[in-house]
């Protein structure tokens, strides 16, 4: 879908009566060269868009966020029934509250300090204004009484500036990474204006019941409020904190894997790689997602002579991220490194151990990846869900594959009893894991896959936008405290 783009803003397309606003930080389309070659937008790939896109129509939504071109304002403009309300950011801004101040201090906080998060002020003060840009924008568009939807890490403050400017709003607040027990998030200089910021919100959204248990003991612990279970009595309201774990578009993944283009492409894959047993790793390049210690392990594997060059290759899709942060700019190093060191090690002439690619690849060609990957491998050191382990999963419908994941990533809260479990830090336990995974038969795959696909299509991404939506719409009511414990009588 191709929309050429608006001229200058004029605010002639502005909705002023969105009964439904989602504010993130990045707009569900991308900038792109249109067929005549001049400049025009295409829908973005991914679950969140297609969960929130049908009531985005029936409910006259606006979607407001950064266009991703720094220093370039845009006309608010319609896209397939949804109204998109881009804001702007200079390039100033992006480095110090995108770049800094969502990716250098809270990513690496709030993933277990798995890198060590930056606390500088200027970088505070820019996310202050920017979220204040979203919050105002918002209570710009929104209708009287309009339920708003705030997603992400990047956005934590919009939820309390809103309600500020607009306390007839609903606003409900969902974060896609964890949220850090209290003795790492007490750190963060900006403790209490975060946990504030998150308050204004009337339901919290996480991936897990327990960042939701961490959010309410930072609440009773820093802030001295009040609470019934997961219920924050604040300023006179009451702010639910509730788990809802995300999920993939599975009917989407149905149909791909269905197509014949796809399934010849799987086996052109398949052909490609010779006999070896293909394993799979597809993240966005970054620290939290383990690639290192998948590299390692699997290294080891053929330095132990457990397996050999031609028995087994591991195919490594990295997708280029945040590449002007230098913590990424030093994995991609790394990583690179290793795969060569790995490769000049133990491949042998036509029969590499790792295929690594440091690219994006459109949805088909991932959903043929996936049917042609014997072993998917997820080792994230610590992941708020991760959909890559269940978009495997969905497209998996023959019952073959095995899937290594990690207990650090949300999704092995779902999934543990069919994937293969590991702790990607112990590099022993993940060698012997991976080769548990290559070892299993049909049978055994077969019965780990079904378990994995019951959850995975009865609580699809469209259930998760829609279990959320309808907790907002509904008022709060505060969850009963426990009954007082029966006394039993001594007999
Ligand atoms: P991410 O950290 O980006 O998301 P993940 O959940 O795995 O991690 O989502 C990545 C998405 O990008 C997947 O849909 C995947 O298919 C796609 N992708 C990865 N590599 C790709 C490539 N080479 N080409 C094209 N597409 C690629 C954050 C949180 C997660 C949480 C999600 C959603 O960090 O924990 O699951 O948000 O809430």
């Amino acid at each position: 879908m191709v929309i050429t783009m608006g001229s200058k803003r004029g605010g002639s397309f502005v909705s002023r009566g969105s009964e439904f606003v989602v504010v993130a930080n990045r707009l569900p389309v991308d900038r792109i060269v249109g067929e005549d070659g001049k400049p025009a937008w295409r829908r973005s790939p991914g679950g969140l868009v297609s969960a929130i896109a049908p009531v985005m129509r029936s409910r006259k939504g606006t979607w407001i966020g950064w266009a991703g071109a720094p220093d370039e304002e845009f006309d608010p403009f319609e896209e397939d029934g949804m109204s998109l309300h881009p804001i702007a950011q200079s390039a100033e801004e992006v480095r110090l509250y995108y770049e800094g101040f969502s990716n250098a201090t809270l990513w690496p906080l709030y993933h277990d300090v798995v890198a060590p998060p930056v606390y500088d002020r200027a970088m505070w003060d820019a996310y202050v204004r920017v979220n204040n840009r979203f919050a105002e924008a918002a209570a710009e568009v929104a209708a009287e009484g309009a339920m708003v939807w705030v997603q992400d890490y990047q956005l934590q403050l919009v939820p309390a500036m809103l309600r500020k400017l607009r306390p007839d709003l609903r606003i409900g607040f969902f974060l896609h990474i964890p949220f850090p027990p209290l003795e790492l998030f007490w750190q963060l200089p900006w403790r209490r204006q975060i946990l504030e910021g998150l308050l204004g919100a009337d339901l919290v959204g996480f991936q897990l019941p327990g960042a939701a248990a961490n959010f309410v003991r930072l609440c009773r612990r820093l802030l001295d409020a009040r609470h019934v279970k997961q219920d924050v009595l604040w300023e006179g309201r009451i702010v639910r904190a509730r788990a809802f774990p995300i999920s993939v578009d599975v009917e989407e993944l149905n149909d791909l894997v269905a197509r014949p283009d796809v399934r010849e492409r799987a086996q052109e894959i398949r052909a490609d790689l010779g006999d070896a047993t293909v394993l799979l790793g597809v993240d966005r390049l970054d620290y939290t997602k383990g690639i290192t210690q998948r590299l390692q392990a699997f290294g080891e594997l053929f330095g132990d002579g457990r397996l050999s060059p031609g028995q087994a290759v591991l195919v490594q899709i990295a997708t280029p991220s945040r590449e002007r942060v230098e913590q990424y700019q030093l994995l991609r190093e790394e990583i690179e490194q290793q795969v060569g060191r790995i490769n000049g090690e133990y491949g042998e002439i036509g029969f590499p151990v790792v295929h690594y690619m440091h690219s994006s690849y459109d949805r088909a060609e991932l959903a043929a990846l996936y049917l042609a990957a014997d072993v998917m491998v997820v080792t994230p050191l610590r992941d708020g869900m991760n959909l890559v382990a269940k978009e495997y999963v969905a497209c998996r419908s023959d019952l073959r594959g095995a899937l290594v994941l990690s207990e650090f990533a949300g999704a092995a809260m779902e999934l543990r009893r069919g994937a293969f479990q590991v702790n990607p830090y112990d590099i022993d336990g993940l060698k012997g894991t991976l080769l548990a995974a290559l070892e299993a038969g049909p049978g055994e795959q077969a019965r780990r896959m079904r378990t994995m696909r019951r959850r995975v299509t009865e609580h699809d991404v469209d259930r998760w936008a829609k279990t959320f939506l309808s907790e907002l719409e509904n008022p709060a009511r505060p969850e009963p405290a426990d009954p007082p414990p029966v006394a039993v009588q001594a007999g």
